[in-house]
């Protein structure tokens, strides 16, 4: 089957299984370039292609089509998430809005309700309007998200897991199961999480969504989504939806995530053991009435996380004793974490969630779900733990 293009190079074809995680993060997709020999896949900055005579092109035609530098990327991906298939997006956001194109008016959708607040918008406001149903449920309780399913309508689960900002622990295989009990896909967006820490596909799911802006990225400075998938009927509409929507990356930020990815396996393991020490700093601290990180085994969904997941990732959640007032000023007050939306990056991000990355979710349904105006996201970065929990001390300090 081929996509959009025929490419010979790079090959989409995956021949290294049996290599270990790491190994793929730095090379899988990236064979040397033909040509030149060059060890980095250049950026093909082009936005189209010479044809020999008409309709005999060499694999490329147009760039929204395709391109070299993202062939790369999109095979890379896939074989981390242990998928034939990748297929890249501009963004997180165009990722999830293309693959609600795959359903049809009158279909429903059961997602995760405590998912990233541009999500739920894109749910609510751009696909409900248009006749797509939605209904958000609690994912960590399999009778509700069973009872929520409606057979012959249903076509979709969305899991997110861990969830944003909440990190709840959802049981994908539970998941995956139920939907396909009534004949539905199950999507899981794994951008907490990373390939590094957990397979969704191999748990069952049907493809796996990425915000690339985040971990794979690895370094704030590109956005990007991503969709990897065994299915060739998933794939196979995607590649044609990604063509036909056009929401799709241009080479320079597909070299920047293929460059970020190289280090993933080595980040992940950095971000674990920070997010590790904030937790714990934090579970002490008497100004602190709730610490949620995944490795706690205080965590409500502990097990599930040990069960499913082998790492516990990077973010951390907390909520401070105090009002709205103290929150802000405790996350301003930070000076080696910087008060900003989005994560996965080599420096630890601090933001409010119902001030920022989930306000677009109206407050009576924060409330429902359990997003606390005063609930602090802390994504960890890779400076040295010591460091953090000492910025941690003097924000507690200074904004008292
Ligand atoms: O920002 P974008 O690349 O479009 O990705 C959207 C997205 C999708 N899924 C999850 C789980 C996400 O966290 C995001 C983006 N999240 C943030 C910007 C944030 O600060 O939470």
């Amino acid at each position: 089957m081929s996509y959009g293009s025929d490419n010979p190079w790079p090959p989409r074809d995956l021949l290294d299984a049996h290599l270990g995680f790491g190994t793929r993060c730095i090379h899988a997709g990236q064979p040397a370039e033909p040509v030149t020999g060059a060890v980095m896949v250049p950026i093909y900055q082009t936005s189209t292609y010479v044809q020999d005579g008409v309709g005999g092109h060499r694999g490329y035609e147009y760039a929204r089509t395709g391109n070299p530098t993202r062939t790369a990327l999109e095979t890379c991906l896939a074989s981390l998430e242990g998928g034939k298939h990748g297929i890249c997006f501009a963004s997180g956001c165009a990722a999830t809005t293309t693959a609600i194109h795959l359903l049809q008016p009158g279909d429903h959708v059961v997602s995760s309700d405590d998912v990233y607040g541009g999500t739920w918008r894109i749910f609510q406001t751009v696909f409900q309007p248009l006749g797509i149903e939605f209904s958000f449920v609690d994912m960590t309780d399999l009778e509700a998200t069973r009872a929520a399913l409606r057979p012959g309508k249903t076509k979709m689960l969305w899991v997110e897991t861990p969830t944003n900002p909440l990190l709840k622990i959802v049981d994908i295989e539970a998941c995956a199961a139920l939907a396909h009990e009534v004949d539905a896909w199950c999507f899981v967006d794994n951008t907490f999480a990373t390939p590094c820490f957990q397979n969704p596909l191999a748990l069952g799911a049907d493809a796996v969504l990425h915000s690339t802006t985040k971990y794979l990225g690895g370094h704030s400075d590109v956005v990007g989504g991503a969709i990897l998938s065994n299915d060739d009927e998933i794939a196979g509409n995607l590649f044609r939806l990604q063509n036909s929507i056009g929401a799709t990356p241009g080479p320079q930020d597909c070299f920047l995530t293929m460059r970020g990815v190289k280090t993933l396996h080595l980040r992940m393991a950095a971000h674990e053991r920070g997010a590790r020490a904030v937790a714990e700093f934090l579970s002490g601290h008497e100004e602190v009435d709730r610490v949620i990180y995944p490795g706690l085994s205080s965590h409500p969904q502990y097990e599930v996380a040990r069960r499913q997941m082998s790492g516990f990732g990077g973010m951390v959640s907390f909520e401070l004793r105090g009002d709205l007032a103290r929150a802000e000023r405790f996350v301003s007050s930070t000076r080696v974490m910087t008060l900003a939306e989005s994560l996965g990056g080599v420096e630890s991000l601090i933001e409010l969630p119902a001030a920022m990355t989930h306000a677009s979710v109206p407050k009576a349904t924060r409330e429902a779900i359990g997003i606390a105006d005063g609930l602090i996201r802390v994504s960890v970065g890779v400076e040295e733990p010591d460091d953090l929990c000492a910025d941690l001390k003097q924000a507690f300090e200074r904004s008292r």
